[in-house]
C-alpha cells in the first residue's frame, strides 16, 4: 500500500490532502494518479486500456481520437433497486428513494470498499459541475480505481488542474465522491476488460454531501458528477440554498428577428432529450431564419438572477448519449458531435473498425461484432432478434463538438429561461402539447408526470410509471418537499416561466405513432416559444391552454386536421384513470404533499 506522498498531489488543500491519506488506507491501491487532465495523460491512459483490453481503438481515418469500449454484461445500465439515500431520517429520503440508515450503510460501505483498490491505481479525479469558478458551479473530486471512468469524466465535465486551484483557493465546500468497481486483483492475477461487481451499490449522504459508489464502472452509476452529483447531491443543496437541480435539457430558440427565447424540457432517460436539444427546423422554417441552439441536453442548474428571472446553466460538458435510433435522419448534431473524440461503449464494432448501432443506417452493415463480443449478421438478428448494440449503449462526446452548440453555453451566469416543458412516453391519454394555466398548474403536470419505461434502467421496459418532473430515480430527498420546493421557487420570481406539457408518442388505435416527432417537434415548439412571448392563440380545455389547428405554422408538412384533432383529443374516460393514478402517487406522499397539487387536483376533476 502507498501513501498519498508516494504519488506527486496535485494539490495543497490540507482536508483534500487528508481525505485521500484516509482513503488510500481503506482502499489499498497498489498506487496512486492525480489527474492532470492533460491531453497527453488522457492518451496515456486510453493506451494503457488498449493493452489490457478494455478499449479497441477505432479507425483513426473514420473514426479520429475514438474508442470503443464493451461492458460485462451485468453492468449496462443504471440500478435503481441499488441505488440508496441515506439520509439521517427515513422521512428525508420519502418513499420513492431506497433508503438504509446512515450507521448502517456506512458499515457496510466500510467493508466493501476495505482493500477494494488491491492491485490497481487510485485516480485522484478533481471535477467542476459548471465552468470552472463559476457562480452556480460546484466542485467535486472522485477517488476511482477506473481509468475509463477518468477519460469519460474528462468529456462529461471540467476535470483536472486548474479545479485543483480552485479547491486550493478553500472557498467552495467539496463533494467526496468515491468509487470502485470492486473488482480487486491479487499478486499476479490477470485483469478483465471490464471488471465490475455483481454486488452494486450507489449512495448518497445528502446531508454531509457524500457519494459513494461501489460495483460498477457504467454510466450514471459510475461517472459520479452525472446523476450522483448534478442531480441526486445537488437537488439537496439547491432546496437549501434556493435554487433548482433539474433532468432537463437546455435549448436556445432564435427567431427570424433573430430574438432567442431560452426553454428546458424534462424528459424521462431515453425519451429524446438529446434530439429534442439538437433539433433541426424543417426547411421552410430555417429558410424563414428560425435555428435552434443547444445549452445542454441531460441536466439544468436553474437559479433566480437579481432581477428575478429564472436563469440556467448546464453543468455537464458533454454528451451522454443513447446510440441507437441515432442517425444522421434523426440527429445529424449528435452525429457531428460524436464524430471524433468520442468514446462509444457496448454498441456494435464494423470490421473496419468503426462503429454501428440499430438506426445508425437504413441497411445494416453485412457482418458486425455485436456488444457481447459476438458475430452479428442481419441474419442472425432475423433468427434469433439478437441486437448487434446493446439498447442502452451510448457515446460520451464533447459538447464543444456540436454544431448548435449555443455560443452562450458556458456562460457562467446561465441563460435566461422563458418556458419550461414536461414531457414523457404516452401511447394514449397525452395530447400533443398543452400549456398549463399557471405556474402550479404547471407543477401539477410535471408532478404526474407519467412514461413508459425504457432501457436505460434496468426494469420492465414499456410499463407506464409515474415520474415526477422525470426526477423519479433522481431527486435526492423527499418528492412531496420537492413539489413543495418547485412552488415556492416562483415566489421569488419577477417574471413566471410559462409551462407546457408535450408527448410525442401518441399512437391511433392501429399503434402508429401519429406524430412525425423529431424536427417538425419545431411546430409545436414555436407555438411554445410564441406563447411564453405572449403572441400566439389557444383554445382553453379542462387541462390547459391548447393549439387550435391554424395557431400551428403547417407550411412544408401535409398534416390533416383531423389528424391533429385526433393527436390533440381529451377523452374523458382516459383522462378519469389518469386522474386515479395521480391519487395513487398523492397517496404515496400524503404527508408532504403541498396543499396546492391537492387544490389542483380537485380544479381538474371540476373542469372535467
Ligand atoms: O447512465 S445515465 O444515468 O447517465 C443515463 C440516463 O439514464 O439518463
Ligand atoms: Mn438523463
Amino acid at each position: 500500500m502507498k501513501k498519498r506522498s508516494a504519488a506527486k498531489p496535485l494539490s495543497e488543500n490540507k482536508h483534500l490532502l487528508r481525505w485521500v491519506d484516509k482513503m488510500v488506507e481503506l482502499c489499498q491501491p497498489a498506487d496512486i494518479h492525480w489527474v492532470d487532465g492533460s491531453q497527453a495523460e488522457s492518451d496515456a491512459l486510453c493506451a494503457g486500456m488498449v493493452k489490457g483490453g478494455t478499449f479497441i481503438k477505432l479507425n483513426e481515418k473514420l473514426w479520429p481520437g475514438c474508442y470503443y469500449a464493451r461492458s460485462d454484461a451485468n453492468d449496462v445500465a443504471r440500478v435503481e433497486d441499488r441505488t440508496f439515500i441515506c439520509s439521517l431520517s427515513k422521512e428525508g429520503a420519502g418513499p420513492m428513494n431506497n433508503w438504509v440508515n446512515p450507521f448502517e450503510m456506512r458499515k457496510k460501505l466500510r467493508s466493501l470498499f476495505h482493500g477494494c483498490m488491491a492491485g490497481r491505481t487510485m485516480y485522484v479525479l478533481a471535477y467542476s459541475m459548471g465552468p470552472v469558478g463559476g457562480p452556480m458551479s460546484q466542485i467535486g473530486v472522485q477517488l476511482t480505481d477506473s481509468p475509463y471512468v477518468v477519460v469519460n469524466m474528462r468529456i462529461m465535465a471540467r476535470i483536472g488542474l486548474p479545479i485543483f486551484k480552485e479547491i486550493d483557493k478553500g472557498e467552495k465546500r467539496v463533494v467526496p465522491c468515491m468509487h470502485t468497481v470492486g473488482a480487486p486483483l491479487a499478486k499476479g492475477q490477470a485483469d478483465v476488460p471490464w471488471p465490475c461487481n455483481k454486488e452494486k451499490y450507489i449512495v448518497h449522504f445528502p446531508e454531509t454531501r457524500e457519494i459513494w459508489s461501489y460495483g460498477s464502472g457504467y454510466g450514471g452509476n459510475a461517472l459520479l458528477g452525472k446523476k450522483c452529483f448534478a442531480l441526486r447531491i445537488a437537488s439537496n443543496m439547491a432546496r437549501d440554498e434556493g435554487w433548482m437541480a433539474e433532468h432537463m435539457l437546455i435549448l436556445g430558440v432564435e427567431d427570424p428577428k433573430g430574438e432567442k427565447t431560452y426553454v428546458a424540457a424534462a424528459f424521462p432517460s431515453a425519451c429524446g432529450k438529446t434530439n429534442f436539444a439538437m433539433l433541426i427546423p424543417p426547411a421552410p422554417f430555417k429558410k424563414k431564419g428560425w435555428k435552434i441552439w443547444t445549452v445542454g441536453d441531460d441536466i439544468a442548474w436553474i437559479k433566480p438572477d437579481a432581477a428575478g428571472r429564472l436563469r440556467a446553466i448546464n453543468p455537464e460538458a458533454g454528451f451522454f448519449g443513447v446510440a441507437p435510433g441515432t442517425s444522421n435522419a434523426t440527429n445529424p448534431n449528435a452525429m457531428a458531435s460524436l464524430a471524433r473524440n468520442t468514446i462509444f461503449t457496448n454498441v456494435a464494432l464494423t470490421p473496419e473498425g468503426g462503429v454501428w448501432w440499430e438506426g445508425m443506417t437504413e441497411t445494416p452493415p453485412v457482418e458486425c461484432i455485436d456488444w457481447q463480443g459476438k458475430k452479428w449478421t442481419p441474419q442472425i438478428a432475423k433468427e434469433t432478434g439478437a441486437k448487434a448494440a446493446h439498447p442502452n449503449s451510448r457515446f460520451t462526446a464533447p459538447a464543444s463538438q456540436c454544431p448548435t452548440i449555443d455560443p452562450d453555453w458556458e456562460k457562467p451566469e446561465g441563460v435566461p429561461l422563458s418556458a419550461l416543458i414536461f414531457g414523457g412516453r404516452r401511447a394514449t391519454t397525452m395530447p400533443l402539447v398543452y400549456q398549463a394555466f399557471n405556474w402550479s398548474g404547471g407543477v401539477y403536470a410535471g408532478a404526474t408526470m407519467g412514461s413508459e419505461m425504457t432501457a436505460a434502467a434496468a426494469g420492465a421496459v414499456g410499463k407506464v410509471r409515474r415520474d415526477p418532473m422525470a426526477m423519479l430515480p433522481f431527486c435526492g430527498y423527499h418528492m412531496g418537499d420537492y413539489f413543495r420546493h418547485w412552488i415556492v421557487m416562483q415566489r421569488k420570481l419577477s417574471e413566471t416561466p410559462r409551462i407546457f406539457h408535450v408527448n410525442w408518442f401518441r399512437k391511433d388505435a392501429a399503434g402508429k405513432f401519429l406524430w412525425p416527432g423529431f424536427s417538425e417537434n419545431m411546430r409545436v415548439l414555436k407555438w411554445i416559444v410564441d406563447r411564453a412571448r405572449g403572441r400566439a392563440l389557444g383554445r382553453e380545455t379542462p387541462i390547459g391552454w391548447v393549439p387550435r389547428y391554424e395557431d400551428l405554422d403547417w407550411t412544408g408538412l401535409d398534416f390533416p386536421r383531423e389528424k391533429f384533432e385526433e393527436l390533440q383529443a381529451f377523452d374523458r374516460s382516459s383522462w378519469r384513470t389518469e386522474v386515479m393514478s395521480h391519487e395513487e402517487l398523492f397517496l404515496d406522499l400524503h404527508d408532504r404533499l403541498p396543499k396546492e397539487m391537492i387544490y389542483e387536483r380537485e380544479l381538474l376533476i371540476c373542469r372535467m
